[in-house]
């Protein structure tokens, strides 16, 4: 796993490490500890009072009647002002700009708190491939040449072999495919991280969450990256009211979609001509 701190200057070199390198990437010491505890507070408050619920990649546990203990906390945006701010690090814009373009948006923004005991994840990719098992609902010759997703995760907890860090596959982001049983995983590594780091990673390379064997919680902050024009998995824009809307920070204007206006009710917009760049008329 590449590993970095704030001050890095080769943006390029992280990016093809997503890309067309082992698909993941830390950095170390990005969030003061205070600001990670405040959002593990909130996180675990809601996780211990909340019903259970929808969760992905869980089947074996289903079967094993431990679902209960891999929780998941939506919606984190609605939850408190830290989340705003976690999510609007500079690191994650300078990169994310680059890598999904300037209007980058969030397709979900979620905890993921496992218990001692929790069974992980079945090995996935991310959306918008994360029903890629159903291969003829997606276009003919898809690929993985350029990226339709980045996921970031920022631990609220020690994210250890032993407590469940995210398992990954290095290198399996280029060859676009849902992973299945007859595929090789013996070459499995962890995202292994502690409260402070951030980690990127490409969605299209093969990943879960881990049994947590240790006797203590793993949470951790999942993001999913977009650019512009991908339908998100959560519906980020109906959860919070017109205050929060009107008043947030253009960075999470951007974010929850604001900036790009599909679908757009064209049949009562206002006459408007602003697509396009005038080959002729505006020189
Ligand atoms: O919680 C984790 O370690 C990973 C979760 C994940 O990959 C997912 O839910 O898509
Ligand atoms: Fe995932």
């Amino acid at each position: 796993m590449l590993e970095f701190n704030k001050s890095y200057s080769d943006s390029k070199k992280i990016l093809d490490e997503l890309l067309v390198g082992n698909g993941v990437v830390v950095f170390r010491d990005v969030y003061p500890i205070d600001q990670i505890n405040k959002a593990r507070e909130i996180v675990n408050k809601f996780a211990d009072n909340q019903e259970q619920k929808e969760t992905h990649f869980n089947a074996e546990a289903e079967e094993a009647g431990t679902i209960h203990l891999q929780q998941r906390v939506w919606n984190l945006f609605g939850k408190a002002k830290v989340f705003s701010a976690l999510i609007t690090h500079d690191i994650i814009f300078d990169l994310m700009t680059k890598f999904l373009g300037t209007e980058f948006i969030c397709g979900s923004y979620c905890a993921s708190r496992l218990l001692p005991g929790a069974a992980g994840q079945e090995p996935h990719i991310d959306y918008p491939y994360w029903d890629f098992y159903n291969k003829e609902t997606f276009p003919m010759g898809l690929n993985s040449s350029f990226p339709q997703n980045c996921q970031v995760t920022i631990p609220l907890d020690i994210c250890s072999e032993l407590s469940g860090a995210t398992a990954y596959y290095p290198g399996s982001q280029k060859n676009l495919t849902y992973p299945n049983k007859n595929d090789d995983f013996s070459n499995l590594k962890q995202m292994t991280a502690v409260p402070g780091d951030l980690v990127f990673f490409n969605g299209n390379c093969w990943h879960g969450a881990m049994p947590n064997k240790s006797d203590h919680q793993r949470a951790a902050i999942l993001i999913e990256f977009l650019p512009k024009y991908v339908k998100p998995i959560e519906d980020l824009v109906s959860y919070l009211g017109d205050d929060f809307k009107k008043n947030c920070p253009e960075r999470i204007k951007q974010l929850l979609g604001f900036n790009y206006p599909y679908p757009k009710i064209m049949e009562v917009s206002k006459s408007v001509n602003d697509i396009g760049i005038g080959y002729k008329s505006k020189n």
